[in-house]
């Protein structure tokens, strides 16, 4: 069994969780809505703080540093198994050992599984191969995660350092898909599961547009069904798919749907 602490709903979960769905893994999933989680106590027993626990001189009480603002209260321990204290956290079933960072939360699941799931690869090579999306979508996902926060007070270093990670990252995924069905190889891996949630975290941009415009800018990825037809049918497919649906069909439909 897995544990995993975070704000809920969160594309970074459903990564561990369609993983979990597709290769029979138990994980426990833990939090609250984004704006409630900064009344708990951040830690593997997490748990809602009573009103009077929640003091700057608490000793739980940490200054938060990405996407939240204010005080945050963690425990020693939550820092010790999450030296970075971010969310998604997971666990191992004891809570000895932290796992961070989604990507990770991802490998975590999937090592976990005994079945013959083939969604880390079937052989070392290939396993590498998805190990080298995994670590350009998170090269994406950062900057999308900076982009998004900054959403109504954009700047133009933000937009266009937005702009080239998702050109760059986008024509590598369009050529990727010239070879074959899925990201890495023929077969459904982890590095597509990884790849449908940030990119469909990121295509809210196209839901706040009317944020962006208050600065003159336009959604990044306004062009995406033109420049990248290969991504956008992959994208639609997968939202479509058994277990993806549950989580992606959503977001899918409101920032891709079908043409007339
Ligand atoms: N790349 C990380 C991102 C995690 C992250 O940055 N989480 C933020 C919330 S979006 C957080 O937990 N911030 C805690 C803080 O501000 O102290 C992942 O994929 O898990």
């Amino acid at each position: 069994m897995i544990r995993i602490f975070s704000y809920l709903p969160n594309p970074r979960v459903w990564k561990a969780l369609i993983a979990a769905e597709l290769c029979g893994v138990d994980v426990e999933v833990i939090g609250d809505k984004p704006g409630a989680l900064a009344s708990w106590l951040w830690d593997f027993d997490a748990r809602p703080l009573e009103e009077h626990e929640r003091t700057e001189d608490s000793p739980f009480a940490r200054t938060s540093r990405r996407g939240f603002s204010g005080t945050l209260y963690k425990t020693d321990e939550f820092i010790k198994a999450q030296p970075f204290g971010t969310v998604p956290a997971a666990f191992s079933s004891d809570g000895s050992i932290g796992i961070f960072e989604s990507n990770s939360i991802l490998r975590a699941v999937v090592r976990a599984s005994d079945t013959d799931h083939g969604l880390y690869g079937r052989e070392h090579f290939v396993a590498s191969r998805i190990d080298s999306f995994l670590d350009a979508t998170l090269v994406f996902a950062r900057e999308a995660q900076v982009y998004l926060l900054a959403a109504a007070e954009m700047t133009d270093e933000t937009y266009v350092r937005m702009s080239a990670a998702f050109e760059f990252y986008l024509n590598g995924i369009e050529q990727a898909l010239s070879e074959n069905s899925h990201i890495a190889c023929d077969e459904l891996t982890i590095a597509d599961i990884a790849l449908s949630c940030d990119v469909a975290q990121f295509l809210r941009e196209r839901l706040m547009a009317d944020r962006l415009a208050k600065n003159d800018f336009e959604p990044i990825s306004r062009n995406l069904e033109t420049d990248y037809p290969r991504v956008t049918g992959y994208l639609r497919r997968l939202a479509g798919s058994p277990v993806f649906k549950k989580y992606l069909a959503e977001t899918i439909a409101q920032t891709l749907p079908e043409g007339p």
